[in-house]
C-alpha cells in the first residue's frame, strides 16, 4: 500500500492515537489536521500502532472486520468496510466485569467469530476459501470505542484508530461451519434484561465469510496473510449499543448459545 504520509507523520499520528487509547481521552479526527489523508494512510498509522503494541509485549491473536453492514456504514457515514487488529490485551473472559475507566465511549455489538485452521491469503480470497479454512465459528461481543470526539470520524481516521477496536468477549457454543447456516444466525442483544437489538448474520455483507474474505484481501494489499489459528470477528450483526457502568449485556445466538458481560 502506498502512503502519502512521511515516516515522521505516521509516528506522530500513531502516538496521538496510542495516547488516546491508553489514557482514554477523545481527540479530533486526524483528517481535521490532514484532510488529504487516504485509507492507505490510515492503514499505515494502524500498522505502526500494531508494531508498537507488539513491541510492548502484546500478542496478535487475530483481526476484525468493521463497518460490514450497510446500516452501519450509513450510521457512521462511511462507504467501505475496514479492518483492525486484535491482541490478547483486548480479550476479556465471559461473565467478568469490564472496566469503563479505560474507555472513552464504549458500545457493544454482536458478531460471529471465525477460528481458522489453515492460512488464508489474497488477492482473490473468497467465501468458499474462508469456509474451507475455518475450524469453527463462535459467538463474540465486540466492545468498540472510537477515540474520536462524539464518535464522529471518516474512514481514514477510523482505520488509523484501529477501527475502534477496544475489547472483545468470545463464548457460547463453538460450531463447525458444516453444521450450521453461517449466514442465517439470528441474534438478540439484551441490555439489563430488555431486548434492544435483533438481527441476522446475513446483515454482515450478505454472509459473514464474505467479510473475512474482504479482510484477507486487505491484508494481501498490505503484504500480509491470515495465519492458521487466527481469531477473526466478522463484523457487527446488530447496531452498536452504548454501555455504561452497571450495565449487563447478554447476546443470545441461534444455535451458538450466548455471551454475557457486564460493565463497571
Ligand atoms: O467493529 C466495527 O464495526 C466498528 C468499526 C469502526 C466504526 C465504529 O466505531 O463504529
Ligand atoms: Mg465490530
Amino acid at each position: 500500500m502506498k502512503t502519502s504520509l512521511t515516516p515522521e507523520q505516521i509516528i506522530r499520528f500513531c502516538e496521538r492515537v496510542e495516547g488516546a487509547q491508553r489514557r482514554a481521552y477523545d481527540i479530533p479526527k486526524l483528517t481535521n489536521e490532514y484532510p488529504e489523508m487516504t485509507v492507505e494512510d490510515g492503514y499505515a498509522v494502524q500498522n505502526a500502532l500494531r508494531a508498537r503494541f507488539i513491541e510492548q509485549g502484546e500478542k496478535l491473536v487475530g483481526w476484525k472486520a468493521g463497518l460490514t453492514s450497510k446500516a452501519k456504514m450509513v450510521q457512521m457515514g462511511v462507504d467501505k468496510p475496514s479492518i483492525g487488529f486484535l491482541t490478547d490485551a483486548m480479550s476479556r473472559p465471559e461473565n467478568t466485569a469490564i472496566s469503563t475507566d479505560d474507555l472513552v465511549h464504549p458500545r457493544v455489538e454482536c458478531e460471529v467469530a471465525f477460528i481458522t485452521k489453515a492460512e488464508l491469503s489474497g488477492p482473490a480470497c473468497t467465501r468458499a476459501d474462508v469456509l474451507a479454512a475455518t475450524d469453527f465459528v463462535m459467538p463474540a461481543v465486540e466492545v468498540i470505542d472510537s477515540r474520536y470526539e462524539n464518535f464522529k470520524f471518516d474512514l481514514p481516521s477510523v482505520i488509523a484508530d484501529n477501527s475502534s477496536s477496544a475489547r472483545f468477549v468470545a463464548g457460547g457454543r463453538p460450531r463447525y461451519v458444516e453444521d450450521i447456516e453461517v449466514d442465517g444466525i439470528g441474534v438478540a442483544m439484551e441490555l439489563n434484561g430488555e431486548i434492544v437489538e435483533m438481527g441476522s448474520s446475513a446483515a454482515v455483507m450478505g454472509h459473514p465469510a464474505d467479510a473475512v474474505a474482504m479482510l484477507v484481501n486487505i491484508l494481501h494489499d498490505m503484504g500480509e496473510v491470515l495465519p492458521a489459528g487466527s481469531f477473526v470477528m466478522s463484523g457487527g450483526i446488530t447496531a452498536a449499543v452504548a454501555v455504561k457502568p452497571g450495565d449487563n449485556v447478554i447476546a443470545r445466538y441461534q444455535d451458538l448459545g450466548s455471551v454475557s458481560l457486564r460493565f463497571e
